[in-house]
C-alpha cells in the first residue's frame, strides 16, 4: 500500500524523487479574484449572497451573536474543555517566552538605533469548516495574537447548515475560552477578502492568519499586501527519520495520525534499516484496516507523495530529511537529539519515542500551524513573532551625525542622489564634516 524508494547508492538531488502532492494554488487564483473583488465593492451584501451560494446558509447577518458564543461554551463537552484548556495553558507558556525585549544600540556616543517591537493593532484569524473542525487551531492562532499583544482580534469560519448557519460549536466555544468575542460566520475566499477590505461590522485587519484551503491560500495569495498573511498552509506532512531502535508500531501509528487529515497528506519514513521497513509496512497493514477514517489513510499512504525511502546510513537519511523540510519531522533514532541538533530544515521536531506529532497537535505547547510544501526551508511557523514588527527609532545627535556626514554625502554622490547629502550638509556645514 506504501511505496517504497530505494535512495540507496544514489548520490541523485533527492527533491526529485520526493515528489509532494499537488496544490496548485496559481490555478486557483483566477476564481477567487470576482469573489473578493465583490466582497470590496459590496461589502456585507456580497458576502450574505456568496454564503448562500457556497455554504448553502441565507444569512441575515454575518456577526455571530455574543450570546451563541457563550452557549456554545455552556454546552461543551466537561472533557474537551478540559482538555483545550490545558492546551491553551501550554500554548501560553511556550509563546510568553518567545516575547521579544526592545534593543537600543550604542552605535557611536550619542548616536543610538532602538529595535521596538510593537504588535499589528489588528488580527483576523481564519478558521476552516466542513470536514475540518480544529477547536485547537483556534487555540494556535489566538494564544501567539494575544501574547504578542495584538488589541483587536476576529475570528471567521463558515457557517454550517447543522448548526443554524453558525461556525461549529467547537469553534465558538474555543473562541469563548480564549475570550474573543467577535466571530463572523463567513468562510473561504470572501472570508479574507472580509479582513482586508473590512466590509459592515467588521474593521479591515492589518494581518490575517490560520489555515484553509485551496479557496483561503489562493485569496491570501491575491490580496497579500492589501493584508499581510501568514502561510499559505498546504497538505499536511509528516516525516519520521527512524533507526532499527525505533518501535514500528510506534512509527505506523504516527503516519497514520496524519494521513488522516487529507487524502493529499504526506507520511514518510526516512531508514537505513531494512528490517524497521518492513516491520513498519506490517504494522501498517494491521492499523490502516482497524482506524476509523481507514479509506482516507490508505489513500494518503498509497498516494506518490507518501513513501518509505530507503537510504545507506543515517547521513543520507539527513540529506533527505533536510532536502525535503518537511513540515513535521520525527527522529526515533539512538542518539535522536544528536541527530536533531543536524536537521536545518523541518517546521517542528519532534525527539524520541515519547513525543509523537499529535501531542505537538494538541498539546506539547508547541505551535501547531507550520510551514508545509518544503516552505521551512525558509520560513518558521506561526509564533509570537508573526504578530510582531521591529521598529528602528534612530536617535543621533549633532555630534554624532557630525561624525559620520562625510560618509553620507560621499555615498548619495556615488548613487546620484545629491539631495540626500544635502540634507546632512544643511544640518552639518562641510567644513565641520570631519
Ligand atoms: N497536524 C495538523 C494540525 C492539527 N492536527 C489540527 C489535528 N488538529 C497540521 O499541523
Ligand atoms: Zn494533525
Amino acid at each position: 500500500m506504501i511505496s517504497r524508494i530505494d535512495l540507496r547508492g544514489n548520490p541523485g538531488d533527492p527533491r526529485d524523487l520526493l515528489p509532494r502532492a499537488e496544490f496548485d494554488v496559481e490555478a486557483a487564483l483566477e476564481k477567487v479574484r470576482p469573489i473578493c473583488d465583490d466582497v470590496r465593492h459590496r461589502g456585507v451584501e456580497a458576502l450574505i449572497e456568496l454564503t448562500e451560494r457556497f455554504d448553502g446558509v441565507r444569512l441575515t447577518d454575518v456577526r455571530v451573536p455574543r450570546e451563541a458564543v457563550d452557549s456554545a461554551l455552556a454546552g461543551l463537552d466537561p472533557a474537551v474543555r478540559a482538555a483545550l484548556e490545558e492546551s491553551i495553558r501550554r500554548a501560553r507558556l511556550v509563546h510568553r517566552d518567545q516575547r521579544r525585549e526592545d534593543v537600543t544600540t550604542r552605535v557611536v556616543p550619542g548616536g543610538t538605533v532602538t529595535e521596538r517591537w510593537v504588535p499589528v493593532d489588528r488580527v483576523g484569524l481564519y478558521v476552516p469548516g466542513g470536514r475540518a473542525v480544529y477547536p485547537s487551531s483556534v487555540v494556535m492562532n489566538v494564544v501567539p495574537a494575544q501574547e504578542a499583544g495584538v488589541a483587536s482580534l476576529a475570528v471567521a469560519s463558515p457557517p454550517q447548515a447543522d448548526f443554524g448557519g453558525l461556525p461549529h460549536p467547537t469553534i465558538l466555544a474555543a473562541c469563548a475560552l480564549l475570550g474573543v468575542e467577535e466571530v463572523y460566520a463567513v468562510g473561504g475566499a470572501q472570508a479574507v477578502a472580509m479582513f482586508a477590505y473590512g466590509a459592515g461590522e467588521c474593521d479591515r485587519a492589518n494581518l490575517v492568519t490560520g489555515p484553509g484551503n485551496i479557496w483561503v491560500a489562493a485569496a491570501k495569495r491575491l490580496l497579500k499586501g492589501v493584508i499581510g498573511i501568514d502561510s499559505e498552509a498546504g497538505p499536511t506532512e509528516i516525516m519520521v527519520l527512524a533507526d532499527g531502535t525505533a518501535d514500528p508500531g510506534h512509527v505506523a501509528a504516527d503516519l497514520i495520525s496524519q494521513a488522516e487529515h487529507d487524502v493529499v497528506a504526506a507520511s514518510v519514513l526516512v531508514t537505513a534499516s531494512e528490517g524497521l521497513a518492513a516491520a513498519v509496512e506490517a504494522e501498517l497493514g494491521k492499523r490502516v484496516a482497524a482506524t476509523r477514517h481507514s479509506e482516507r489513510v490508505a489513500e494518503a499512504l498509497g498516494g506518490r507523495q507518501s513513501g518509505i525511502v530507503l537510504v545507506d546510513d543515517l547521513e543520507q537519511g539527513l540529506d533527505v530529511v533536510n532536502a525535503y523540510g518537511a513540515e513535521h519531522l520525527e527522529v526515533m533514532t539512538a542518539d535522536a537529539r544528536g541527530v536533531a541538533d543536524r536537521v536545518r530544515n523541518a517546521g517542528a521536531v519532534f525527539l524520541g519515542a515519547f513525543a509523537p506529532v499529535s501531542l505537538g497537535d494538541y498539546c506539547a505547547g508547541s505551535n501547531h500551524v507550520l510551514p508545509t510544501g518544503g516552505c521551512a526551508c525558509h520560513s518558521s511557523g506561526l509564533s509570537v513573532q508573526t504578530f510582531l514588527r521591529g521598529i528602528h527609532i534612530v536617535d543621533y545627535d549633532r555630534a554624532a551625525l557630525a561624525g559620520v556626514a562625510r560618509h553620507v554625502v560621499a555615498l548619495a554622490e556615488a548613487e546620484d542622489l545629491p539631495a540626500h547629502g544635502e540634507a546632512v550638509t544643511a544640518r552639518i556645514p562641510r567644513e565641520e564634516q570631519a
